[in-house]
């Protein structure tokens, strides 16, 4: 019901989109002068940068969850050098006190009419809105992993319901098969699928159980990694510790009875290979929120927010922009990538605030820092291009144990105490830093 509510408000009249693009009539109860969808990485980064700029009861961010989550600190968890408790922090304590906090779950847009509806029935209006919504994790979408879930073994290091399972599953692991999927869709950190397969190599070799088990990555992309310089690291940290590849390999279904994973070969689709398993690491399919991916005026043809890819503004609505995971920026989808869009968005807005057109440009900076085991680390970064896009002025497609310690111990701090509050906009000033003299 609520999604085809959703469906036709957000099919209303393209001309009403020009017209009411600026209006800051709206029949709205509340309205806001910036209203900010999504309170994690993105939209409380955003919303710490306007409220202080704009004052008390400006800006307003709509997220129904009692926790804020530092996701990134997941990869540790599974591998047991961090707890779970330590990866999130009441939304209160998060969230910005010159905003306003509305807890509610947005279940349709109105563009038109400069408004959103919440769960509870309410229009909230706005004049600028920005969308942080993130993506959604959709492991229903695996046959038989929703029951295999309540399984020993199974386990999944992208959601707080299943990451402790990982360390128990590598506790339990006698011996057989330590399977590791990559899903056939967009995925946010596409690094952490396998980075959970070195910690557990390494695990299994400490605890004298590395010779029962058989490690293996199933991933449905063609590559092991999407830039060559990483991917070439990464092959060579696969041949020397044993781990078997598959590539285009894609989990379809999971049979908890038989302890049986199936694959398919997404080049020959009637080739379905089946897996037993002690242990399965499970990577879901991810899409934008349903009611985000179910508007069309918003999204594109994948579902991802359609926005400019260097402006963050979106392609029919000026007052719209967007960032993060929920976007269509061609770029790898982290917490790196939101710290460097941030910027680019706080100028860009301001400036749209104000009349102008933005023109200040995202390069498509983003990071993923490889954990290649309790101690060591690849720290890839890189552009929308796929160039490297290094902050620090030595070879980065080597494990290191400063990188590790930049992961484990230094990004939690700059993550609550600078993204959070808008301070930290990505290393672009201490890499020009770094690189000074150098051509
Ligand atoms: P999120 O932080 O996910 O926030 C989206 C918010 O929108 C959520 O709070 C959600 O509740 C809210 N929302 C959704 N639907 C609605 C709705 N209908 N109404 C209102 N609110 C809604 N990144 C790195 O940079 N480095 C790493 O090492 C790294 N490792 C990772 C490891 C793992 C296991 C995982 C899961 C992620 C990792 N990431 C890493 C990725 C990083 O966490 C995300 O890219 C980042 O959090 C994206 O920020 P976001 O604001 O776009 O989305
Ligand atoms: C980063 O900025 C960031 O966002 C806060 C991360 O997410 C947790 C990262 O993992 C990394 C590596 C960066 C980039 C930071 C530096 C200092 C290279």
């Amino acid at each position: 019901m609520l999604l085809t509510r959703s469906f036709l408000l957000c099919r209303s009249s393209q001309l009403a989109v020009q017209n009411a693009a600026f209006s800051t009539t709206c029949r709205a109860e509340k309205s806001y002068q910036l209203l900010v969808v999504g309170g994690g990485a993105g939209g409380c980064a955003t919303a710490a940068k306007f409220s202080s700029k704009l004052g008390k009861g400006k800006v307003a961010v709509i997220e129904p969850a009692d926790m804020h989550y530092y996701q990134p600190m997941w990869t540790l968890v599974g591998g047991g050098m961090k707890k779970l408790e330590d990866s999130g922090k009441p939304m209160s304590q998060v969230l910005p006190k010159k905003a306003d906090w509305i807890k509610q779950r947005v279940v349709s847009f109105n563009p038109e009419q400069n408004t959103v509806r919440t769960e509870d029935g309410q229009d909230v209006g706005y004049e600028y809105l920005v969308l942080a919504m993130g993506l959604q994790l959709n492991y229903h979408q695996i046959k038989g992993l929703p029951e295999a879930f309540e399984t020993p073994g199974v386990c999944s290091n992208y959601s707080p319901l299943y990451v402790n399972k990982t360390l128990a599953s590598l506790e339990n692991f006698h011996q057989g098969n330590a399977v590791f999927t990559f899903p056939a869709t967009p995925i946010k950190c596409a690094g952490a699928p396998q980075k959970i397969m070195y910690i557990s190599e390494e695990y299994f070799r400490k605890h004298g159980k590395r010779d029962k088990a058989n490690i293996i990555y199933n991933t449905s992309l063609p590559v092991i990694f999407g830039i060559k310089k990483y991917a070439d690291a990464l092959w060579e940290v696969v041949k020397a510790r044993d781990i078997t590849v598959n590539l285009r390999s894609n989990l379809i279904e999971v049979k908890p009875e038989s302890r049986e994973a199936v694959f398919q070969n997404l080049d020959q689709p009637d080739e379905l290979t089946t897996y037993e398993y002690e242990m399965l690491h499970v990577t879901p399919p991810m899409s934008t929120p349903d009611v985000l991916r179910e508007c069309p005026k918003l999204v594109d043809a994948g579902g991802f927010l359609d926005v400019n890819k260097h402006t963050l503004q979106h392609i029919k609505f000026p007052n719209i922009f967007g960032i993060g995971d929920c976007t269509n920026i061609p770029t790898s989808k982290t917490a790196a990538a939101v710290a460097g869009q941030v910027g680019v968005l706080r100028k860009n807005l301001s400036m749209a605030m104000q009349g102008q057109t933005p023109r200040h440009l995202y390069d498509g900076y983003t990071s993923c820092p490889l954990v290649t085991g309790y101690s060591k680390c690849i720290l890839a970064e890189f552009d929308m291009d796929g160039n490297p896009l290094e902050t620090f002025p030595i070879n980065q497609g080597k494990e290191r144990r400063t990188m590790f310690h930049l992961k484990k111990d230094m990004m939690p701090p700059m993550y609550w105490l600078g993204m959070l509050n808008g301070y930290w906009e990505g290393p672009k000033y201490l890499r020009k830093l770094m690189h000074l003299g150098m051509k």
